[in-house]
């Protein structure tokens, strides 16, 4: 605040929230929403429905159905609020977690539960949905997206670019190098950092000593902090910052702060480095238990409204289980099939060797 500033006006606090845990819609000074109760029963049952995929997926890959899942309990709202604030021609590049994105995106989840399973290499076409393929390879498809925004600027195309990354992913070499492109170049893209406070078992201050909103402006470009348990402040703020990108204001680092409240993956255990307090704190702040409230104390739906969706939520775990163990194992040789678009030589000759070892089991 400069000296000179209007008596009584105040930095805008540093976390937007627009409903506390506890249900209470509050203010903002600089981003607000108004939804109609439709709109708000809709970010609830998509809040609803993403937890149930991701419960039944987590139940699946500990019986034996799937390798391997990376969990999003605690971070619907993040992954909703942005995901709804997207338009159709906007293009959203995902990590590995992005359960919540994907459902917002058209995906059906059970493509999701097919890479886990080992069965396709992301089963969707992202051109047909504007989601890019799932990428484990931590912060490079910050690269990705800062590229296919430059490009969408060069084709004068009203279109912003989403990326999401962790915060440990605001340690590496390729989300700091994409940051200064798309500031250097003003590029029409938004980075939505997730910051669930983990990165497997590393915690936040091993990645910065200042929070990770206010990394941006070192690049010279705004940041922001959003209450990432807050779906109403996640959908204000990234529509926001879509609709800068679009209307050519160049990119924005949003940092929705959250809380990993599952394992990293069901191959890693928490208990070994956190404090189970942590946990039990984080819980009063969950994404869904908030709107709830808030629907409650306003009546924006009666006890029939959420018994239905928790029978629809039950309906899509039976049928996202029931399609998931009916996916055909692919023929081993198919995994070559996608790798490049054209033939390529070193693929055929791997493709090739790979079959003579099959044969080798024959006979
Ligand atoms: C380049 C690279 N280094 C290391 C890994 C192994 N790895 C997988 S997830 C992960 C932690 C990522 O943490 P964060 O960015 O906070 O995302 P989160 O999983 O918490 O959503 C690491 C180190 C990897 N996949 N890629
Ligand atoms: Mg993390």
């Amino acid at each position: 605040m400069t000296a000179d500033a209007p008596h009584g006006a105040e930095a805008p606090p540093e976390l937007v929230q627009l409903l506390t845990p506890e249900g209470e819609r509050v203010e903002h000074p600089d981003y607000d929403i108004d939804l109609t109760p439709e709109e708000i029963r809709g970010l609830y049952r998509d809040l609803v429905l993403v937890r149930r995929v991701d419960l039944e997926a987590v139940a699946l890959q500990r019986q034996g159905e799937l390798g391997i899942w990376a969990s999003l309990l605690g971070q619907e709202a993040a992954q909703i609020g942005s995901g709804r604030a997207l338009a159709e021609t906007d293009m959203a590049f995902p990590t590995y977690r992005e359960h919540g994105v994907a459902w917002c995106r058209g995906v059906d989840p059970v493509n999701l539960l097919g890479l886990f399973r080992g069965v396709n290499h992301g089963g969707w076409d992202p051109a047909e949905h504007n989601f890019h393929l799932y990428t484990i390879v931590i912060g490079s498809q910050t690269l990705h997206a800062v590229g296919y925004a430059m490009g969408v600027q060069r084709d004068s195309a009203e279109a912003a670019t989403i990326v999401y990354f962790g915060d440990g992913a605001t340690s590496q070499g390729d989300v700091n190098e994409s940051f200064i492109w798309a500031s250097v170049f003003n590029a029409p893209v938004v980075f939505f950092c997730q910051n669930n406070q983990w990165a497997i078992s590393e915690p936040l201050e091993k990645q910065s000593r200042i929070p990770l909103y206010r990394r941006a402006s070192g690049f010279g470009f705004p940041g922001v902090r959003v209450d990432g348990n807050d779906v109403l402040a996640c959908l204000a703020v990234t529509r926001k910052a879509l609709a800068d990108a679009r209307s050519g204001q160049g990119p924005m680092l949003i940092e929705a702060f959250t809380y990993r409240m599952g394992a990293h993956t069901t191959s890693d255990d928490p208990t070994r480095y956190r404090v189970a307090g942590e946990l039990e704190a984080w819980k009063l702040k969950d994404p869904i238990e908030r709107v709830r409230a808030y629907m409650f104390k306003n009546q924006l739906a009666d006890q029939e409204f959420f018994d239905a969706i928790d029978a629809e939520a039950d309906d899509l775990g039976r049928d996202v289980r029931k399609r998931c163990l009916a996916l055909p194992d692919p023929e081993p040789l198919a995994i070559f099939d996608h790798v490049y678009a054209e033939p390529h030589r070193l693929m055929d000759e791997e493709r090739a060797q790979f079959a003579a070892y099959l044969e080798g089991f024959e006979g």
